[in-house]
């Protein structure tokens, strides 16, 4: 297993639009071996490929209180989205920024697992925003893309100082 480096906002690979994932072989089941392992020890609840720099459509996610409950979502696809809720997102790659994000309530996602087999799954509450936030990222999509074009600016402006700070 590997740590991999994530990819910063305002990075422009955060914007790529990740490719399906034709075969669900060794590659990517050692992809989402590392992207897990990334994501527990960032600590997230969520990773997508996109995230680090790698363009394909691969989602980790572990919601449970112990990190117990790993979930590898390889080619999802959303449907049914209903409802909605309104919660404060953060995201591993605009470290530090926590904003209101309207999300739907529940969602149906389709997907392939490790084996390569299709599975259908209904989601609500966390595990349901945290779907839609790793969906965005496949589409080149941040959560701060759904805040207004000030706040997105000052976030620019105050992860740049950050960036200053630290270098
Ligand atoms: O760790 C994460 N927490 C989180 C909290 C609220 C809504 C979404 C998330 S996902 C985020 C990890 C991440 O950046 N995934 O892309
Ligand atoms: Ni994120």
């Amino acid at each position: 297993m590997a740590l991999l480096p994530i990819l910063r906002f305002p990075d422009p690979r955060l914007k790529k639009v990740a490719l399906p994932v034709a075969k669900v072989d060794d590659s990517i089941r050692k992809l989402v071996a590392d992207m897990a392992e990334t994501m527990y020890e960032a600590p997230g609840i969520g990773l997508a490929a996109t995230q680090v720099d790698v363009h394909k459509r691969v989602v980790v996610i572990d919601v449970s209180e112990d990190k117990s409950a790993l979930q590898a979502f390889i080619n999802p696809m959303l449907s049914r989205c209903e409802g909605s809720q309104t919660g404060e997102e953060g995201c591993l790659s605009v470290p530090g920024i926590y904003d209101k994000v309207e999300r739907a309530e529940s969602v149906v996602v389709t997907y392939l697992d490790l084996e390569g087999k299709e599975q259908t799954l209904a989601a609500d509450g966390l595990l349901a925003v945290c779907l839609q936030h790793e969906l965005d990222h496949l589409n080149g999509t941040v959560f701060v893309d759904h805040l207004s074009l000030l706040k997105q600016t000052r976030i620019k402006n105050k992860l740049a100082k950050q960036a200053r700070v630290t270098a």
